[in-house]
């Protein structure tokens, strides 16, 4: 039900009267200052006097009147009262008996103190809850200016007054104890916002919802703010799970917060959030207790669609013993946010004689700092995490029995951990296998390979090198292809020593050498793009983009940046691009995209069948795949729009309903495809009608063609492909970040079949890469917060081997081209 706004709006703004103009009379000019002169003078001194002390009296007598409206709100426990149901209703007469009681009393407790009583204005009850009964309360003060923090101190030791001892307060029946206030954050009681109130009570059986007001038909309102009390039976906690969150980015202007309380104190905000959510990546949060509060608060600026949530009950447990020779635990709500206010202890006990290895796969446990106040995980006698640990985190205990107790305190909730255990033999903790000082244990072949395996550098200390690895100075060994390739790969340049160039490289200017085939073709090999110097070309220089008005641009990327570096606009022009819908926070070695998180991101069925390759949007009528992709076969004429469909918005592949499918009108591969060797493997695909973009609809930006990625820079791959060379089909689109290699360095590693029209990118450390089923996806570089299409996946020796990058058709090559043929 609704409850009318709390406090009425008080203008608290002090009327300002202005000193009266001084009576000037009008004065005769005169050559010289005179007699006239000096009285002028003199009286305009005693106007700019007068005018200063009045200001100055203004100042300490009027402002210091200026007062502030200072709302506290806070809880507090009755420890002679028994809950009873009615006091859910604030209409019921018990609630009003009660709070009328409360309000009493609280007047009574201020007025043990001087700053409070003088500046008291009054209480509202706002709710009660169980145990005993724990009222929930708001109280205004009308405090001037320089009294804030004052009366700020006031409030907060009368608080610890009450909630260190029981007290029965002054002239009162009830007793009070676990008081607990605190300010009111502003932008909770703007004066311009119209305010609702609900309160909502989950039942294990049915289902309640909460929603931003006017969803799922029209945008939010705005200048709103809107609270729901939510509660649940005793015993239980309550869960909110958003299935829908899509608020403005700018936490300032609009945002949800959630309390684990009946009233919004900040000590108990679980979380505050705004933007955009996948459905994929759910907002989940779990009370400590039976109550939970929810607000919505929305300024006059851009209104999103807003939210929707479901409200459940359920009794929390959490912790246990655990036993075996391995095992699993995780936090509370995992991968979802854990509750506050919460402990789980798990005992583990491994067999007689074994010690234990705990791996954390994830973990997120609130903020981190010295000595993890707040939230921590404690694994007794050993040691105590917090903050964000790196991926599978490890802890060694040197005996067969070891707790691990996961505390969160009253605010701030993140989204936990998952957490393995498994047995070893004390004598020998990584059976067949190198211990690394950060006590993993890898692969023995992998110590002196070059690669910093362990993650601590340790298997790459003090090697002997065999005859395939550059000896580096400091004693680390790197691939003997990494010579002279203008990196320094050892750390200490012996590997950049003593370059010259062999037979078919060319010189660069910082002595660095590259292929004689990458000169003047358009990307700069040479780390000073001195391999593209005096290179007679039509348009632009290298590096630069190329202006509708002829003019040409140095700066690197200068495409969709927010600034008209052209000045005609047009390397800003066609920026509806690159963006993903959502907030946050195959493929072999990848993980699971969120939904939404590549909306470009296209799959490619033989009509009625199954995957076979991936694509990109570039417009609403426009897709980019592979060419290879569309070449037929004695079986399928792969090369017919006929045989076709595209899936647009697809993110599993067994919920092709819930996508879009597309038919195709033409499909243009490049005429110089070469099948052989791969080289100018794209074709452009035309749908029969344009897509209507949404949130998981989209196109990637593309890039121009004088853009490069430079070695070294992280893009991201995606796709339905195998998730290991030979494998299956991923169910879920996957994403994998991999790098840009040395064009030199690849074409060696690859026997040479590297061309300009090709870019290579992977882990060289092999794992991560694309596979069967992945060519035609993209390969997306993130710049200027935008997606560009760098690659399309291509080809490769296998997948994710180790020294076997993945190759990509090399985008920006085939600019021109898709202009030409598509108008994009
Ligand atoms: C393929 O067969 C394929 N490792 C795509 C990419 C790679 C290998 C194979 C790169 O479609």
């Amino acid at each position: 039900f609704v409850y009318s706004p709390l406090l009425t709006d008080k203008d608290w703004d002090t009327a300002v009267t202005f000193l009266p103009a001084s009576d000037n009379k009008k004065l005769e000019k005169k050559r010289g200052p005179g007699k006239v002169g000096i009285i002028v003078g003199l009286v305009i001194l005693a106007a700019v006097l007068a005018l200063i002390i009045g200001l100055l009296a203004w100042h300490f007598h009027f402002r210091k009147d200026l007062k502030l409206q200072k709302i506290y709100t806070g809880s507090l426990r009755i420890t002679n009262q028994v809950f009873v149901d009615a006091y859910e209703n604030s209409d019921s007469a018990e609630f009003k008996s009660l709070a009328n009681q409360v309000m009493d009393q609280l007047k009574s407790m201020y007025s043990e103190s001087p700053e409070l009583s003088k500046y008291y204005i009054g209480s509202r009850v706002q709710a009660f809850s169980e145990g005993s009964v724990i009222a929930y309360y708001e109280s205004e003060f009308a405090v001037p200016v320089v009294q804030e923090a004052a009366v700020d101190r006031a409030v907060s030791s009368l608080s610890e007054t009450y909630s260190t001892k029981v007290r029965r307060a002054q002239q009162g029946p009830l007793v009070f104890d676990h008081v607990v206030s605190s300010a009111l954050d502003t932008r909770l009681f703007s004066k311009a916002r119209t305010s609702t109130r609900f309160a909502q009570h989950a039942r294990s059986s049915a289902e309640e919802t909460i929603k931003s007001p006017g969803f799922p038909d029209q945008p939010y309102t705005p200048n709103s703010f809107v609270q729901w009390q939510l509660r649940a039976d005793p015993g239980h906690v309550l869960k909110l799970s958003f299935d829908t969150f899509n608020l403005e980015k700018n936490c300032s202007n609009d945002f949800v917060r959630v309390y684990d309380s009946l009233v919004a104190m900040d000590k108990h905000l679980m979380a505050e959030k705004c933007g955009f959510y996948s459905p994929s990546n759910p907002l989940t949060f779990i009370s400590s207790r039976n109550v939970m509060l929810v607000t919505f608060v929305t300024n006059e600026e851009e209104n999103f669609p807003g939210f929707r949530a479901r409200v459940t009950q359920f009794k929390l447990a959490c912790g246990g013993k655990l036993s075996g020779s391995s095992g699993s635990f995780k936090s509370p709500n995992f991968p979802s946010y854990y509750p506050p206010s919460t402990t789980c202890q798990w005992d583990i006990e491994v067999p007689n004689g074994k010690f234990i290895k705990l791996k954390f796969p994830k973990f997120m446990v609130s903020t981190g700092s010295p000595n993890c106040p707040g939230d921590n995980v404690q694994i007794v006698g050993k040691s105590t995490l917090c903050g964000q640990q790196p991926a599978n985190t490890m802890v060694t205990v040197n005996s067969n029995q070891v707790s691990v107790v996961f505390k969160s305190d009253s605010s701030q909730v993140d989204r936990g951990f998952s957490a393995t255990y498994e047995v070893f033999e004390p004598s020998d903790p990584c059976p067949d296998q190198f211990q690394c000082n950060n006590k993993r244990c890898i692969d023995p072949s992998l110590r002196c390979d070059g690669w910093n395996d362990c993650g601590d550098g340790t298997e790459e200390k003090n090697c002997k090198c065999d005859a395939s690895m550059i000896q580096c100075r400091n004693e680390v060994c790197k691939p003997m292809f990494w010579r002279c390739d203008g990196i320094n790969d050892c750390g200490d340049d012996t590997d950049e020593l003593n370059c010259g160039c062999k037979i078919g490289e060319f010189k660069c200017k910082n002595d660095q050498c590259v292929s004689e085939k990458l000169k003047c073709d358009g990307n700069p090999d040479c780390k000073d793009g001195s391999d593209e110097d005096g290179c007679t070309r039509d348009i632009c220089k290298v590096s630069t983009f190329a202006c509708n008005n002829g003019k040409c641009i140095t700066k690197q990327n200068p495409m969709c940046d927010g600034q008209d570096d052209c000045g005609d606009n047009s390397d800003e022009s066609s920026c509806d691009c690159g963006k993903k819908a959502y907030t946050k926070s195959r493929i072999v070695g990848g993980q699971e995209a969120d939904m939404g998180e590549f909306p470009w991101q296209v799959s490619l069925h033989i009509k009625n069948s199954a995957h076979v390759c991936g694509a990109s949007i570039i417009s609403d009528r426009w897709l980019v795949t592979a060419a290879h992709c569309v070449q037929d076969d004695v079986k399928i004429k792969y090369a017919q729009a006929g045989t076709w469909e595209a899936y647009l918005g697809l993110h599993r592949q067994t919920e092709k309903q819930k996508a879009t499918k597309k038919f195709l009108k033409q499909i243009i591969p490049h005429k110089n495809y070469n099948v052989y060797t791969y080289d100018n493997d794209i074709a452009l695909m035309e749908l029969d009608s344009p897509v209507t973009f949404s949130a998981t609809i989209r196109p990637i930006c593309l890039p121009t063609a004088t853009d490069f990625f430079p070695t070294g820079e992280t893009v991201t791959i995606s796709g339905w492909g195998a998730t290991r060379e030979g494998g299956a089909g991923a169910p879920v689109l996957q994403k994998a970040n991999v790098r840009i290699i040395n064009s030199t360095v690849c074409d060696e590693l690859m026997n040479g079949q590297i061309t300009s029209r090709m870019t290579c990118a992977g882990v060289l450390s092999g794992g991560v890469d694309a596979c069967q089923g992945d060519s035609g996806g993209p390969m997306s570089f993130l710049t200027n917060d935008r997606m560009f299409l760098a690659g399309v996946v291509s080809w490769g020796d296998g997948c994710a081997r180790r020294n076997k990058p993945g190759i990509y058709t090399n985008v920006p090559k085939f600019r021109a081209w898709i202009k030409e043929k598509t108008g994009v």
